[in-house]
This record gives C-alpha cells, structure tokens and sequence, in this order.
C-alpha cells in the first residue's frame, strides 16, 4: 500500500504526539458474540500452506490469440492455431526473473478449445497445425515450469461454448472428467482457477454446474491444490483492476458477493455465518485477457503500485501476461518484467536489524524476549496480553522506507486499526493509520528521513492482536 502522507517528518513541520495520542488501545466495543463467532472461522489447510505465496502469473493463450478476440465463439477453427515459435521456456524464464512463483495457463477459455490433447473432445490442439498435431501445450509449461522453479496451475472455464453437452448433467461429466486428465497427468498442480463468468443458459433452465463434484474431485487427486475464484480456497477480490480495499478481510459471510465494497466488517458480518476466504486480485500487464497488435503492457511503475496494492494489502496477485500468436512475449512486456522483479528485490535487500522489541500501553512496556520471533517470518506469534496495544521497535538511526506486518492467520483475522509513529530525537511522529493487516500489509514511505524506531498503535482489534511477523526494510 503506497501512502502519500509519504513524505512524513518532511522539513520537520509535523508535530511530535503527545502522550494522549497513546492513551487509548483496541477495544471490542461491547459486540463480543459477534467478535468470538468470527475467530472462530480460520484457514483449512491448504490455505495455511498458501499463506507464503505472494505473487504468480496468468497465461492467456489460445484460439483467441490468433483471431484477436477475447471471447471466442467456439466455432473458429483450430487450423488458426499454429504458434510457430512457441517456446515456454521463455515465458517460465521471464516470468520467473519477475519475481513470479507460479503461472496458471488457460488449458481451455471459455471458447472450449484445449491447449492438450483431450480424449473427451475433438476440439483440441490436435487437430491443429502446431507440432503436426502432436503439440501439448500443458505438458511443455509444466515441463518449462519444473525447469525454471515455479508452481503450475491450471484454469479450466466452466463455461464451453463449444460443448454440445453443455447445459446437460453430461457436461457435469465431460467437464469432471477433463479435470482428472489435467490433474494426472501434469505432475503438481497448485491451483485451479475455476472463472466465474458464465452463459446466460446456466439457471435459466434450472441446471447448473456440478461444483461441489468438481471441488471433490481436485480435492481427491490433489488435495493440497488451491481452488480459486469460484472454489472455496481462494475469493476474487471483486474486480480486474488490483482495487483492494481498505478492509481487506479474509473472514467474509458465506455466500457473499465478492464485488461489494464491504465484505468483513463487523456490519457486514453481524449475525451472519462467516467462511475464512482469503482474497485474489487478477489484473492483466496489458488492457485484454489475450494479445492483441495494438495494446502495450503497463509500466513498472504502475505495476509496482498494484503489488504494493494487492500484495501490501492482505491479498495474492495474479498477473496476466499474454503471449503473441508467435508463442513467445513479447519484447516489451519481457523489459517491463524484468526491471518489475529486480526492483522488488533491490526495495527488499536492506533489511533494518532490530535492537529491541517491548510491548504495552501508554505508560509502560515491556521488553519480551519471545517477542523476537516476530522477526524470523516462521510460524510463532506474540500474542498481546491484557492491557497491550502498543508495539515498541527500536533500532540504529536509519531510514525506512517499508514495514511489513503479519498477522497469525491460524487464530483467524484481528487487527481492524491501527497507527504506525516513527520515532525521531526521542520522540514520536504520526506517519500513517492503515485498517486492516491480515495475512500480509506492507506500508511504504517516500523520501523517509531517519528514524530510531516505530511505533505500532492497535486502535481497534478483534481480540488480542496476534502477530506473526514484522520487518522493517531501508
Ligand atoms: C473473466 C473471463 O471472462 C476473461 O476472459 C478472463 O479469462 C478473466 C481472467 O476472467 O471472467
């Protein structure tokens, strides 16, 4: 999350707080039911092991690619689809030096032609030019993946405009069974991205998707894979722009509908059954879904904004990269890719060593030594104890330009505000008040000047804050 109060302290105009800036700390203002229901709703499993994932990537690639459309019909020919100098090397590499974990590939977008060859339907990439028909484009990006160490992921659109048993309970087999080819046949798959949009036939004539059999049957062959979107593990955050808000909560009603613009505060989720459904932000680097000749692919700037955005604010991002009809990305997105990656790694490779940690209120801290777990990003936590709402770090005069706050998501999401002071000469200057932290919130600061510490003020708290991890970066 980037913060134009950035430039805090600047000229020394900004007045140092005052002690009834710390008198008060969290309360739980009296709806206590309420507060207990949701930290009961935590993460399963798979959403525990996906909680270090921060950023992957999207491929749309397909007929689309070579009819310059972003919705096929179904009906284009898979004559068209001839990538003749397809290499996923290249795609895993650049994405990789990105500072990418994973890429999803469309292995079948809503036109209904496969990127493997299916042995459930003819509309498939063999029947095409590429390879003489004996291409797989699965296969050679899972391989590419393996090579250049990243996870692969598959997205599998319900919707087939191809199909002829669409709409039937054939499909519900059809479709089930094309996921048992994708998840036996291609080594670990880490994500199934199931896409919500879908064709005005589905409930009209009273059938639908047979989602709970395709969630069992992921769940069967890989059960540590991720179901995202219109799966139970993972929420799209609502819209394809990267705009998270400022509540970003992974404790949501049952059921919601992801575009509102309140999904977990306590108004929200007063009285209402709550599922721990953490959020996704997909945003393509170009404006459409696949190539198209005409578009450019974002700058690293603004890309920087939208990882700060989402990864900074309790979410996972999905980056969309789309190749050319070639097979290859395209030369600019790949510049843009690179310069995104290694200034992420340069804004992360000076971390700030911490002298001292206490927690307390207003009057007192305290110097624990557990507390410096909180520093080791592993799975410990300091939960703060009666009376606690103030979080002391101190360390040698530096600047810092990041802070990273995590909380321990196994005891559900807490933290709904909080203030975050700098110390300065032996005194405290407000930078920034943020809400939420969840699993990831990452502040940064412009032009910082040098501070000897910080300070972290929980206004407003679920219960105690249990916090997982901080760190600080120059
Ligand atoms: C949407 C689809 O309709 C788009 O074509 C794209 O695949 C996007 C990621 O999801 O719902």
């Amino acid at each position: 999350m980037l913060f134009s109060k950035s430039d805090y302290l600047k000229s020394g105009k900004l007045k140092p707080a005052s002690e009834k800036d710390f008198i008060k700390g969290w309360c739980n203002i009296g709806d206590t039911f309420n507060v207990d229901t949701q930290l009961k709703t935590r993460p399963n499993e798979r959403q525990i092991k996906f909680f270090g994932t921060k950023y992957y990537s999207f491929i749309h690639f397909g007929i689309n690619t070579f009819t310059g459309k972003e919705w096929g019909s179904g009906q284009d020919s898979p004559s068209l689809f001839n990538p003749e100098k397809l290499d996923t090397d290249q795609w895993a590499k650049v994405l990789k030096q990105s500072g990418s974990e994973g890429v999803i590939l469309t292995a079948k977008h809503h036109d209904g032609f496969c990127l493997w060859p299916t042995k459930l339907t003819d509309y498939n990439i063999s029947a095409s030019p590429y390879k003489d028909g004996k291409g797989d484009v699965v296969a050679e990006l899972s391989e590419s993946c393996k090579k250049y160490g990243l996870k692969f992921g598959i997205y599998l659109s319900p919707w087939d405009r191809h199909e002829k048993t669409y709409a039937t309970d054939a499909y519900n087999d059809f479709y089930a069974g094309q996921l048992e080819e994708l998840l036996t046949g291609y080594g670990e798959i880490f994500m199934v991205w199931l896409d919500g949009a879908r064709d005005p036939k589905v409930d009209v004539h009273g059938w639908n998707y047979d989602f709970e059999r395709y969630y069992a049957t992921i769940n069967r062959l890989q059960p540590d894979c991720i179901i995202a979107n219109e799966g139970p593990d993972v929420r799209w955050i609502g819209n394809e722009r990267a705009a998270v808000r400022k509540q970003e909560w992974s404790v949501v009603p049952k059921g919601c509908d992801p575009t509102l613009s309140d999904l977990g505060s306590r108004k929200a989720t007063a009285g209402k059954e709550t599922v721990f459904y953490p959020a996704e932000a997909d945003i393509s680097i170009r404006r459409g879904w696949f190539w198209h000749k005409w578009q450019r692919p974002k700058s690293v700037k603004k890309l920087l904004d939208v990882y700060y955005r989402v990864v900074g604010g309790n979410a996972t991002l999905l980056l969309n990269v789309p190749p050319s009809p070639a097979g290859l990305i395209d030369e600019a997105d790949c510049a843009v890719l690179k310069t995104f990656g290694q200034t992420l790694a340069k804004q992360f490779s000076h971390p700030v060593k911490i002298t001292k940690i206490a927690a307390g209120d207003g009057n007192k801290t305290v110097s624990e030594a557990e507390m410096f777990n909180i520093t080791k990003n592993n799975d410990t936590y300091y939960k703060m104890k009666d009376g606690q709402y103030i979080l002391d770090f101190d360390f040698n005069k530096t600047r810092i330009s990041r802070i990273v706050l995590s909380e321990y998501m196994q005891r559900s999401q807490r933290v709904e505000s909080y203030d975050i002071y700098v110390k300065k000469d032996g005194a405290y200057y407000h930078a920034a008040s943020r809400e939420t932290i969840g699993n990831r919130a990452i502040t940064v600061f412009k032009n910082p000047p040098e501070a000897q510490g910080v300070r972290i003020v929980f206004r407003q708290s679920r219960n105690k804050p249990c916090i997982r991890y901080a760190a600080f970066f120059g």
